[in-house]
Protein backbone atom coordinates (compact mmCIF):
# COMPACT_ATOMS: atom_id res chain seq x y z
CA UNK A 1 0.00 0.00 0.00
CA UNK A 2 1.28 3.21 -0.52
CA UNK A 3 1.66 5.99 1.47
CA UNK A 4 -1.12 8.35 -0.12
CA UNK A 5 -3.79 5.28 0.04
CA UNK A 6 -3.19 4.81 4.00
CA UNK A 7 -6.26 6.24 6.19
CA UNK A 8 -5.15 8.98 8.32
CA UNK A 9 -5.01 8.09 12.22
CA UNK A 10 -4.35 11.09 14.56
CA UNK A 11 -2.83 9.72 17.82
CA UNK A 12 -3.26 11.28 21.40
CA UNK A 13 -0.31 10.61 23.57
CA UNK A 14 -0.93 10.57 27.03
CA UNK A 15 1.48 12.00 29.26
CA UNK A 16 2.45 10.98 31.87
CA UNK A 17 2.57 7.19 30.92
CA UNK A 18 4.58 3.76 31.48
CA UNK A 19 6.98 3.31 34.38
CA UNK A 20 6.64 4.85 37.55
CA UNK A 21 9.45 5.47 40.29
CA UNK A 22 8.32 1.89 42.20
CA UNK A 23 8.77 0.09 38.88
CA UNK A 24 12.16 1.87 38.00
CA UNK A 25 13.44 0.87 41.11
CA UNK A 26 12.49 -2.47 41.42
CA UNK A 27 13.95 -3.51 37.71
CA UNK A 28 16.95 -1.57 38.86
CA UNK A 29 17.27 -3.84 41.87
CA UNK A 30 16.86 -7.02 39.97
CA UNK A 31 19.68 -6.01 37.56
CA UNK A 32 21.76 -4.78 40.29
CA UNK A 33 21.87 -8.15 42.49
CA UNK A 34 22.25 -9.83 38.67
CA UNK A 35 26.10 -7.92 38.75
CA UNK A 36 26.31 -8.59 42.32
CA UNK A 37 25.65 -11.95 42.80
CA UNK A 38 25.93 -13.25 39.10
CA UNK A 39 23.21 -15.34 37.83
CA UNK A 40 21.00 -16.79 38.57
CA UNK A 41 19.11 -14.28 41.66
CA UNK A 42 15.81 -15.40 42.12
CA UNK A 43 12.82 -13.34 41.87
CA UNK A 44 9.22 -13.88 44.19
CA UNK A 45 6.08 -13.29 41.91
CA UNK A 46 6.74 -10.65 38.71
CA UNK A 47 8.19 -8.19 39.74
CA UNK A 48 6.28 -5.98 38.15
CA UNK A 49 3.21 -7.22 36.24
CA UNK A 50 4.37 -7.05 32.88
CA UNK A 51 6.02 -9.80 30.89
CA UNK A 52 7.99 -8.37 28.43
CA UNK A 53 9.89 -6.79 31.82
CA UNK A 54 9.69 -10.58 33.17
CA UNK A 55 11.38 -12.08 29.87
CA UNK A 56 14.16 -10.10 29.63
CA UNK A 57 15.00 -9.79 33.24
CA UNK A 58 15.04 -13.73 32.94
CA UNK A 59 17.07 -13.57 29.97
CA UNK A 60 19.74 -11.67 31.85
CA UNK A 61 19.65 -14.51 34.55
CA UNK A 62 16.53 -14.15 36.91
CA UNK A 63 14.40 -17.04 38.24
CA UNK A 64 10.65 -16.22 38.76
CA UNK A 65 8.60 -18.06 41.80
CA UNK A 66 5.82 -17.82 43.34
CA UNK A 67 6.82 -19.35 46.84
CA UNK A 68 9.86 -18.86 48.72
CA UNK A 69 10.11 -23.13 48.82
CA UNK A 70 10.99 -22.67 45.22
CA UNK A 71 14.69 -20.82 46.07
CA UNK A 72 17.50 -23.02 46.87
CA UNK A 73 19.17 -22.43 49.74
CA UNK A 74 22.12 -19.57 49.98
CA UNK A 75 20.28 -18.28 46.85
CA UNK A 76 19.57 -14.67 46.59
CA UNK A 77 16.25 -13.70 46.40
CA UNK A 78 14.06 -10.35 45.35
CA UNK A 79 10.72 -9.27 46.90
CA UNK A 80 8.36 -7.76 44.13
CA UNK A 81 7.75 -4.26 43.89
CA UNK A 82 4.10 -5.10 45.57
CA UNK A 83 5.00 -5.80 48.86
CA UNK A 84 4.96 -8.78 50.79
CA UNK A 85 3.52 -10.15 54.21
CA UNK A 86 6.08 -9.99 56.93
CA UNK A 87 5.68 -13.81 57.27
CA UNK A 88 7.81 -14.07 54.07
CA UNK A 89 11.29 -12.37 55.20
CA UNK A 90 10.75 -13.20 57.81
CA UNK A 91 10.51 -17.42 56.38
CA UNK A 92 13.58 -15.98 54.08
CA UNK A 93 16.03 -15.26 57.63
CA UNK A 94 14.72 -18.79 58.87
CA UNK A 95 16.23 -20.09 55.21
CA UNK A 96 19.19 -17.90 55.74
CA UNK A 97 18.95 -16.60 52.17
CA UNK A 98 19.67 -13.59 51.42
CA UNK A 99 16.88 -11.41 50.28
CA UNK A 100 16.24 -7.94 48.51
CA UNK A 101 13.32 -5.85 48.74
CA UNK A 102 11.82 -4.11 45.94
CA UNK A 103 8.41 -3.19 47.41
CA UNK A 104 7.83 0.72 46.55
CA UNK A 105 8.80 3.06 49.25
CA UNK A 106 5.28 3.98 48.50
CA UNK A 107 3.41 0.72 49.55
CA UNK A 108 6.05 0.23 52.54
CA UNK A 109 4.78 3.68 54.02
CA UNK A 110 1.04 2.09 54.10
CA UNK A 111 2.54 -1.04 55.62
CA UNK A 112 4.23 1.33 58.28
CA UNK A 113 0.80 2.94 58.86
CA UNK A 114 -0.94 -0.01 59.17
CA UNK A 115 1.40 -1.41 61.99
CA UNK A 116 1.10 2.36 64.11
CA UNK A 117 -3.17 2.01 63.38
CA UNK A 118 -3.10 -1.25 64.98
CA UNK A 119 -0.47 -0.67 68.14
CA UNK A 120 -2.78 2.53 68.40
CA UNK A 121 -5.95 0.01 68.41
CA UNK A 122 -7.53 0.83 65.55
CA UNK A 123 -9.30 -1.72 63.43
CA UNK A 124 -8.28 -1.56 59.87
CA UNK A 125 -10.89 -0.98 57.20
CA UNK A 126 -8.71 -1.84 53.77
CA UNK A 127 -9.76 -0.18 50.72
CA UNK A 128 -8.41 -2.82 47.85
CA UNK A 129 -8.78 -5.79 45.35
CA UNK A 130 -9.24 -9.39 47.19
CA UNK A 131 -5.94 -11.47 45.91
CA UNK A 132 -4.26 -8.67 44.63
CA UNK A 133 -0.43 -9.10 46.20
CA UNK A 134 -0.13 -5.67 47.65
CA UNK A 135 -3.86 -6.60 49.53
CA UNK A 136 -2.20 -10.32 50.70
CA UNK A 137 1.45 -8.23 51.56
CA UNK A 138 -0.61 -5.56 53.77
CA UNK A 139 -2.61 -7.71 55.39
CA UNK A 140 0.30 -9.24 56.10
CA UNK A 141 1.68 -6.49 58.11
CA UNK A 142 -1.01 -6.91 61.13
CA UNK A 143 -2.17 -9.73 63.34
CA UNK A 144 -5.17 -11.87 61.25
CA UNK A 145 -8.55 -9.93 62.36
CA UNK A 146 -7.10 -6.59 62.78
CA UNK A 147 -8.06 -5.61 59.07
CA UNK A 148 -11.16 -5.86 56.71
CA UNK A 149 -11.15 -5.45 53.20
CA UNK A 150 -13.74 -3.65 51.73
CA UNK A 151 -14.15 -3.49 47.66
CA UNK A 152 -16.65 -1.42 46.48
CA UNK A 153 -19.41 1.16 48.16
CA UNK A 154 -22.10 -1.37 48.97
CA UNK A 155 -19.67 -3.64 51.17
CA UNK A 156 -19.46 -0.50 53.60
CA UNK A 157 -22.87 -0.94 53.86
CA UNK A 158 -22.47 -4.70 55.55
CA UNK A 159 -19.43 -3.64 57.91
CA UNK A 160 -20.55 -4.88 61.43
CA UNK A 161 -17.08 -3.66 63.63
CA UNK A 162 -17.24 -4.64 66.97
CA UNK A 163 -16.21 -1.16 67.85
CA UNK A 164 -17.45 1.35 64.72
CA UNK A 165 -15.53 4.46 67.11
CA UNK A 166 -12.44 3.13 66.81
CA UNK A 167 -12.01 2.85 63.31
CA UNK A 168 -9.14 3.71 60.35
CA UNK A 169 -9.10 3.08 56.91
CA UNK A 170 -6.07 2.50 54.34
CA UNK A 171 -6.36 2.15 50.60
CA UNK A 172 -4.04 -0.11 47.92
CA UNK A 173 -2.54 2.51 45.78
CA UNK A 174 -3.56 1.41 42.17
CA UNK A 175 -7.04 2.07 42.91
CA UNK A 176 -9.46 4.08 40.77
CA UNK A 177 -9.34 7.56 42.15
CA UNK A 178 -13.27 7.67 41.80
CA UNK A 179 -14.22 4.46 43.21
CA UNK A 180 -12.04 4.94 45.98
CA UNK A 181 -13.44 8.81 46.46
CA UNK A 182 -17.27 6.85 46.70
CA UNK A 183 -16.07 4.27 49.24
CA UNK A 184 -14.46 7.21 51.64
CA UNK A 185 -17.30 8.71 51.24
CA UNK A 186 -19.53 6.25 52.57
CA UNK A 187 -16.84 5.01 55.52
CA UNK A 188 -17.06 8.50 56.69
CA UNK A 189 -20.47 8.60 56.53
CA UNK A 190 -21.12 5.89 58.38
CA UNK A 191 -18.30 5.85 60.47
CA UNK A 192 -17.85 9.93 61.32
CA UNK A 193 -14.42 8.91 63.73
CA UNK A 194 -13.18 6.90 61.09
CA UNK A 195 -8.99 8.03 61.01
CA UNK A 196 -7.68 7.95 57.40
CA UNK A 197 -4.61 9.45 55.70
CA UNK A 198 -5.29 12.73 53.42
CA UNK A 199 -8.18 11.41 51.18
CA UNK A 200 -6.27 8.14 50.42
CA UNK A 201 -3.39 5.90 49.79
CA UNK A 202 -3.36 6.11 45.79
CA UNK A 203 -0.07 7.20 45.13
CA UNK A 204 1.19 10.25 42.59
CA UNK A 205 1.59 7.69 39.42
CA UNK A 206 -1.36 5.64 39.67
CA UNK A 207 -3.38 9.10 39.86
CA UNK A 208 -1.34 10.88 37.67
CA UNK A 209 -1.82 8.22 34.43
CA UNK A 210 -5.94 8.66 35.28
CA UNK A 211 -6.12 12.52 35.32
CA UNK A 212 -3.81 12.26 31.62
CA UNK A 213 -6.91 9.34 30.21
CA UNK A 214 -9.24 12.14 31.73
CA UNK A 215 -7.81 14.47 29.98
CA UNK A 216 -7.58 13.33 26.30
CA UNK A 217 -10.29 10.71 26.59
CA UNK A 218 -13.28 13.49 25.04
CA UNK A 219 -11.03 14.23 21.90
CA UNK A 220 -11.04 10.19 21.32
CA UNK A 221 -12.74 7.61 19.42
CA UNK A 222 -11.42 4.91 21.35
CA UNK A 223 -8.00 4.14 23.19
CA UNK A 224 -5.21 1.63 23.72
CA UNK A 225 -3.83 0.90 27.04
CA UNK A 226 -0.84 -1.17 27.24
CA UNK A 227 -0.49 -3.72 30.59
CA UNK A 228 -1.14 -6.72 31.70
CA UNK A 229 -4.76 -8.68 32.18
CA UNK A 230 -2.97 -8.54 36.22
CA UNK A 231 -2.28 -5.19 36.09
CA UNK A 232 -4.09 -3.52 38.45
CA UNK A 233 -3.51 0.33 37.37
CA UNK A 234 -3.35 -0.41 33.89
CA UNK A 235 -7.65 -1.93 34.16
CA UNK A 236 -8.10 1.30 36.04
CA UNK A 237 -6.74 3.33 33.32
CA UNK A 238 -9.23 1.22 30.96
CA UNK A 239 -11.96 1.47 32.82
CA UNK A 240 -11.23 5.44 33.14
CA UNK A 241 -11.38 5.62 29.56
CA UNK A 242 -14.58 3.57 29.40
CA UNK A 243 -15.98 5.49 31.52
CA UNK A 244 -16.01 8.75 30.06
CA UNK A 245 -17.79 6.45 26.87
CA UNK A 246 -14.81 6.12 25.44
CA UNK A 247 -14.06 2.67 23.56
CA UNK A 248 -11.03 1.24 25.05
CA UNK A 249 -8.85 -1.54 25.24
CA UNK A 250 -5.71 -3.55 27.41
CA UNK A 251 -2.85 -5.01 24.77
CA UNK A 252 -0.23 -6.56 26.21
CA UNK A 253 2.05 -6.10 22.81
CA UNK A 254 1.24 -4.66 19.63
CA UNK A 255 0.60 -7.65 17.71
CA UNK A 256 -2.76 -8.42 19.96
CA UNK A 257 -4.29 -5.47 18.24
CA UNK A 258 -6.72 -6.56 14.98
CA UNK A 259 -6.74 -4.06 12.19
CA UNK A 260 -10.81 -4.38 12.36
CA UNK A 261 -10.65 -2.98 16.43
CA UNK A 262 -9.92 0.60 14.21
CA UNK A 263 -12.74 0.61 11.97
CA UNK A 264 -14.08 4.06 12.17
CA UNK A 265 -11.17 5.57 14.61
CA UNK A 266 -10.16 9.08 13.57
CA UNK A 267 -8.45 9.46 17.10
CA UNK A 268 -6.95 7.21 19.15
CA UNK A 269 -5.53 7.79 22.43
CA UNK A 270 -2.60 5.83 23.85
CA UNK A 271 -1.85 5.13 27.34
CA UNK A 272 0.48 2.55 29.06
CA UNK A 273 0.05 1.52 32.77
CA UNK A 274 3.18 2.29 35.05
CA UNK A 275 4.92 -1.69 34.56
CA UNK A 276 4.84 -1.20 30.48
CA UNK A 277 7.78 -0.23 29.10
CA UNK A 278 7.87 3.05 27.13
CA UNK A 279 9.53 0.49 24.25
CA UNK A 280 5.86 -1.31 24.13
CA UNK A 281 4.50 2.21 23.13
CA UNK A 282 6.74 2.69 20.57
CA UNK A 283 6.04 -1.01 19.09
CA UNK A 284 2.92 -0.10 18.96
CA UNK A 285 2.84 3.17 17.56
CA UNK A 286 5.12 1.77 14.15
CA UNK A 287 3.00 -0.55 13.73
CA UNK A 288 -0.23 1.53 13.68
CA UNK A 289 2.31 3.96 11.22
CA UNK A 290 2.21 0.79 8.98
CA UNK A 291 -1.75 0.87 8.31
CA UNK A 292 -2.24 4.17 8.67
CA UNK A 293 -0.93 7.68 7.78
CA UNK A 294 -0.42 9.02 11.56
CA UNK A 295 0.10 12.12 13.51
CA UNK A 296 1.62 11.89 16.82
CA UNK A 297 0.59 14.37 19.61
CA UNK A 298 1.72 14.04 23.14
CA UNK A 299 -0.89 15.44 26.30
CA UNK A 300 1.17 16.18 28.79
CA UNK A 301 -0.68 16.78 32.54
CA UNK A 302 1.73 16.27 34.92
CA UNK A 303 5.64 16.05 35.17
CA UNK A 304 7.26 13.63 37.29
CA UNK A 305 10.93 13.61 38.62
CA UNK A 306 10.16 11.61 41.54
CA UNK A 307 13.52 8.84 41.69
CA UNK A 308 13.49 6.68 44.78
CA UNK A 309 16.89 5.10 46.71
CA UNK A 310 18.34 1.59 46.36
CA UNK A 311 18.78 -0.58 49.15
CA UNK A 312 21.98 0.32 50.73
CA UNK A 313 23.44 -2.79 50.07
CA UNK A 314 22.98 -1.68 46.11
CA UNK A 315 23.78 1.31 45.68
CA UNK A 316 26.53 2.43 43.37
CA UNK A 317 29.13 4.25 44.68
O1 LIG B 1 -0.96 -2.20 39.25
P1 LIG B 1 -0.47 -3.38 39.98
O2 LIG B 1 -0.50 -3.21 41.46
O3 LIG B 1 -1.16 -4.67 39.61
O4 LIG B 1 1.09 -3.58 39.66
P2 LIG B 1 1.98 -3.39 38.34
O5 LIG B 1 3.16 -4.28 38.53
O6 LIG B 1 1.18 -3.56 37.11
O7 LIG B 1 2.43 -1.87 38.34
C1 LIG B 1 3.30 -1.31 39.30
C2 LIG B 1 2.61 -1.18 40.57
C3 LIG B 1 2.97 -1.82 41.70
C4 LIG B 1 4.27 -2.46 41.87
C5 LIG B 1 2.04 -1.90 42.84
S1 LIG B 1 2.29 -0.60 43.94
FE1 LIG C 1 5.01 2.75 43.77
FE2 LIG C 1 2.82 3.84 42.74
FE3 LIG C 1 4.52 2.67 41.17
FE4 LIG C 1 3.08 1.23 42.88
S1 LIG C 1 2.32 2.36 41.12
S2 LIG C 1 5.24 0.97 42.41
S3 LIG C 1 2.98 2.65 44.61
S4 LIG C 1 4.94 4.51 42.41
Amino acid sequence: MSIAEKPALSLLIAAPRGFCAGVDRAIRIVELALEKHGAPVYVRHEIVHNRYVVAELREKGAIFVEDLAEVPAGAPVVFSAHGVPKSVPADAESRGLAYLDATCPLVSKVHRQAERLVEAGRHIVFIGHCGHPEVIGTFGQVPQGAMTLVETAADVAKLAPADPDNLAFLTQTTLSVDDTAEIVAALKARFPSIQGPRGEDICYATSNRQAAVKAIAAECDAMLVIGAPNSSNSQRLVEVAQRRGVRAKLIQRAAELERGWLDGVRTLGITAGASAPEKLVRELIDRLAEHFSITEKEVETAREDIAFKLPRSLEVA
